[in-house]
C-alpha cells in the first residue's frame, strides 16, 4: 500500500496535480435528505412500505435509533449544511456559517446538489459548483414551479414526463459523471422534496399500494410497532404512546372519510417507495463505477411526518398527475411517527426523531447492520464530513461573521466507540422548544408549560415527571434559555417565559375530522380557546417582549404590528371594543384590521385607523369593532415605522364592557426569566 501511495504522489507531482494523492484516499460524500418522512416509514424502521434499497444500506452500514433533526424544513437544512443551530447560523441567510460544500470544495472536492433548497439565494452562492432543483419549500411533483434552477440559471420544467423525485437523481448521476471527469473526490447533496405535500405519486407506484391501507391507521400503527420491537430498534419494554384525543379511531370514521384517508396513505407510500427506487438507481451507479465502497452515504429526514391538513382538491380522484393536490392527514402522521408523540414542528420525539442511515464499507468498522443508540443531531454532519474528508471548517470566511459550530464529529461511532457530548442538544422552532441533556429531556408545546421526561425508560414521552423533579427542570430551562441567548443569539421574543398549558394540546391546522374530506382549508378550523388563548404573533419588523401584562415592542421598519391569528371561541359575537394602554415613541398613527371570515387573510377585511399620541406617555385607547358576527382574526398596528412602544392591559371587551379575551395570558409552570 505505501508503494501505491508513493506511485500516486509521484505521478501527480509530475502531472502538476499534487492534491490527487490525497484525493485517491478520501471518501466521496453523499448526503440524502428527505422531506417530512415519519420515523417508522422505512422498512428498516418498522414500516410496511417497500424500501429494499435503503434497508440494504442500513444492513450494510449503521442505523441510528436517536438521531435528531430540528422538526422543520428550512431549519434542518441550515443545521445539516452548517453544523450549527439554525438561528445561530444566520437562519435562511446563512450569514454566520459556511456550508459543507464550501468546506469540502476548499479542500478539493467536486460539489453538487439536487432538489429542494428552501434558503436564501441559491446553492451556487454557497459552494455548490453544480445545482439542479427548486428553491421553493414545496412544489407540484409533475408540474414543478417557477423556482427551478440549473447551475444558477432559471430552468423550464418540461410539460410532460416530469416527476421531481426522478429528475433529482437524473441530474445527480449527470453531475457525478462530470465529477469523475475531474479526478476529484465528490460531495453530492440530494434533497428530495418527497414525501412532503402535495401528495402526488407516479401512477405505477400508486397502483402498487392500492388496497394496502384499507385497514386504517390503528392497525398499521400496531404492525409498525410490533416490527420495531422485532428489529430491536427501541429498548425492550418501550410503551407506544396512545392515540391522542385529536385522532379518532379508524372504525369511527365515515365511509367517505375512510375512502379519502386510505388514498392519502396510498399516495404517501408510493412517494416513499419512489424515493427508495431512485436511491437504488443511484447506488447501482456507484456500484458500477466502483465507488460504493469508499462513498460515505448518509440518509436522514428533515422532520417527522406532517399533521397539517391545509387544502386538498379533487378528493374523489387519484393523485397521479399534476391536477390533483392533497395535503397531509393528522391521523396518518400519528401512525407514521410510531411509536412517538406529535409531529413536524413539535419538539417531541415524533417531530425531531428521524430515521438515519450511514453506509461506508471502507470507513465503518463497527458491526454492520447494528443500531447506534447514542443521540446524534444534524449539527454533527458538517463536523463529521470535515473529519473524514480532512477538510477543516474555516475559522473565517469572506463577508460572513462566523459563529462556532455546535456539532461534533460522529466518527467515534463508526468504530463502535462512545461519543462524549460537550453540551446538551438544543431545540427551538418558532414556539416549540426542547433540551436533551443525557437521558433527560425538557420539552414545551408551543411555549406552553415545560414537561420533563427521562428518555432512558420513557422514550415515548408518556410520563411527565416535571412535578417530581422541579429543580432538575428549572436547571434545564435555565440552560435552554442560556443557550438560546449565547449559542443561538436569538431575539428575546424567542425565549420569553412559557405560558400555562391548555390540555389537550390542539392546533388549528390539524385535520378536523368532523368536516367532509378536503374541507380543511387553511385557517378554517379554530382551536379550542379559553379566556387566555394566546397566539400573539409579532409581525415582520417587530420584536415583542412580554413582561407581566406589559408588551414591549421594537419596530425596525415599515408596517410593523401584532397579529392575533387564533381568537378564542369564548369571545362570542360583536360589537366589541379593543381596549389597551399605549405609550409610543414610534412614527405614525395606528390601525386595526379584523375579519369575521376565517378564509380571509388580513389585511383584507375591515380596517379602522386611529390616531396615536406619540409623546412617550401612557394613554388609554378604546376602539369599537363594529360587527355583529364573531371575529376570527385581528391585527393591531400601533405604528407605521421605526421606534418603540409599550402596550399594557390589552383586552377585547363585549358591548357590555365585559372582557372576553386578554393578552398576554398568565404565566405557567417552569417560567424562567433569562
Ligand atoms: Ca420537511
Amino acid at each position: 500500500m505505501p508503494k501505491l501511495t508513493l506511485y500516486f504522489v509521484v505521478t501527480c507531482v509530475l502531472a502538476g496535480m499534487l492534491p490527487c494523492s490525497v484525493a485517491a484516499e478520501r471518501p466521496n460524500v453523499l448526503m440524502i435528505m428527505v422531506d417530512d418522512l415519519g420515523f417508522s416509514d422505512l422498512g428498516c424502521y418498522g414500516g410496511e412500505i417497500e424500501t429494499p434499497n435503503l434497508d440494504r444500506l442500513a444492513n450494510g452500514g449503521l442505523r441510528f435509533s436517536q438521531f435528531y433533526n430540528t422538526a422543520k424544513c428550512h431549519s434542518s437544512r441550515v443545521s445539516l449544511l452548517t453544523g450549527q443551530y439554525c438561528i445561530a447560523a444566520g437562519d435562511v441567510a446563512l450569514s454566520h456559517a459556511v456550508t459543507t460544500a464550501e468546506t469540502l470544495g476548499a479542500a478539493g472536492y467536486f460539489t453538487a446538489m439536487t432538489g429542494k433548497w428552501h434558503l436564501k439565494q441559491q446553492p451556487t452562492n454557497f459552494g455548490f459548483q453544480r445545482y439542479f432543483g427548486h428553491l421553493s419549500g414545496a412544489c407540484n411533483y409533475f408540474l414543478g414551479d417557477k423556482t427551478f434552477r440549473l447551475n444558477g440559471q432559471p430552468w423550464q420544467v418540461p410539460e410532460s414526463d416530469f416527476y421531481t423525485t426522478t429528475a433529482n437523481v437524473d441530474f445527480a448521476i449527470k453531475f457525478l459523471n462530470e465529477a469523475r471527469g475531474t479526478g476529484k473526490p465528490w460531495h453530492l447533496y440530494i434533497a428530495f422534496n418527497a414525501p412532503h405535500a402535495p401528495l402526488q405519486a407516479l401512477p405505477q407506484d400508486y397502483a402498487k399500494y392500492k388496497g394496502r391501507y384499507r385497514e386504517g391507521w390503528d392497525i398499521v400503527r400496531e404492525r409498525r410497532i410490533a416490527k420495531q420491537q422485532r428489529l430491536g430498534l427501541l429498548p425492550e419494554g418501550t410503551q407506544p404512546s396512545p392515540r391522542p384525543e385529536h385522532v379518532p379511531a379508524w372504525d369511527s370514521l365515515t365511509d367517505a372519510r375512510r375512502r379519502f384517508e386510505e388514498k392519502r396513505m396510498t399516495a404517501l407510500a408510493a412517494m416513499i417507495d419512489r424515493v427508495d427506487q431512485e436511491v437504488g438507481r443511484l447506488v447501482r451507479d456507484l456500484q458500477q463505477t466502483g465507488e460504493l465502497d469508499n462513498t460515505l452515504i448518509w440518509f436522514v429526514s428533515d422532520n417527522g411526518a406532517c399533521p397539517y391538513d391545509r387544502r386538498s382538491t379533487h378528493v374523489d380522484a387519484e393523485p397521479t398527475d399534476g391536477t390533483v393536490s392533497w395535503s397531509d392527514s393528522t391521523g396518518w402522521a400519528w401512525a407514521r411517527n410510531s411509536p412517538f408523540r406529535y409531529y413536524k414542528q413539535n419538539q417531541y420525539e415524533g417531530g425531531i426523531g428521524t430515521p438515519a442511515i450511514i453506509h461506508w464499507p471502507a470507513g465503518i468498522t463497527a458491526s454492520t447492520g447494528s443500531i447506534v443508540r447514542q443521540p446524534a443531531h444534524l449539527i454533527d454532519i458538517q463536523p463529521t464530513f470535515a473529519d473524514v474528508t480532512d477538510s477543516p471548517i474555516p475559522p473565517q470566511f469572506a463577508n460572513r461573521d462566523l459563529r462556532p459550530v455546535s456539532g461534533q464529529s460522529l466518527r467515534p461511532l463508526f468504530s463502535g466507540n462512545r461519543l462524549v457530548r460537550r453540551e446538551p442538544l438544543h431545540f427551538l422552532f418558532s414556539k416549540d422548544r426542547a433540551l436533551r441533556d443525557g437521558d433527560w429531556k425538557a420539552v414545551s408545546f408551543r411555549s406552553e408549560a415545560w414537561e420533563l421526561y427521562n428518555l432512558a425508560d420513557d422514550r415515548t414521552e408518556r410520563n411527565d415527571v416535571a412535578e417530581d423533579h422541579p429543580d432538575r427542570l428549572q436547571e434545564m430551562v435555565r440552560r435552554w434559555t442560556q443557550m438560546t441567548q449565547d449559542v443561538l443569539h436569538a431575539p428575546a421574543s424567542a425565549y420569553r417565559p412559557v405560558v400555562e398549558a391548555r390540555l389537550p394540546h390542539t392546533h388549528r391546522e390539524w385535520t378536523d375530522f368532523s368536516r367532509q374530506p378536503g374541507q380543511n382549508a387553511r385557517g378554517n378550523v379554530r382551536g379550542r380557546g379559553g379566556l387566555n388563548d394566546n397566539t400573539i404573533r409579532a409581525r415582520k419588523k417587530t420584536t415583542l417582549e412580554i413582561e407581566g401584562d406589559t408588551m414591549q415592542l421594537t419596530f425596525t421598519g415599515e408596517d410593523p404590528g401584532l397579529a392575533f391569528d387564533r381568537l378564542p371561541r369564548s369571545i362570542g359575537t360583536g360589537p366589541y371594543q379593543l381596549r389597551f394602554r399605549l405609550a409610543s415613541k414610534a412614527v405614525g398613527d395606528g390601525e386595526i384590521y379584523f375579519t369575521t371570515d376565517p378564509k380571509t387573510s388580513l389585511p383584507k377585511g375591515h380596517r379602522i385607523p386611529f390616531p396615536v399620541n406619540r409623546d412617550g406617555e401612557m394613554h388609554d385607547y378604546a376602539i369599537v369593532l363594529d360587527t355583529h358576527e364573531s371575529i376570527s382574526k385581528l391585527r393591531l398596528d400601533v405604528s407605521e415605522g421605526q421606534g418603540t412602544a409599550t402596550i399594557r392591559d390589552l383586552r377585547l371587551a363585549d358591548e357590555a364592557g365585559t372582557t372576553v379575551a386578554r393578552w398576554p395570558p398568565r404565566r405557567g409552570r417552569g417560567s424562567q426569566k433569562p
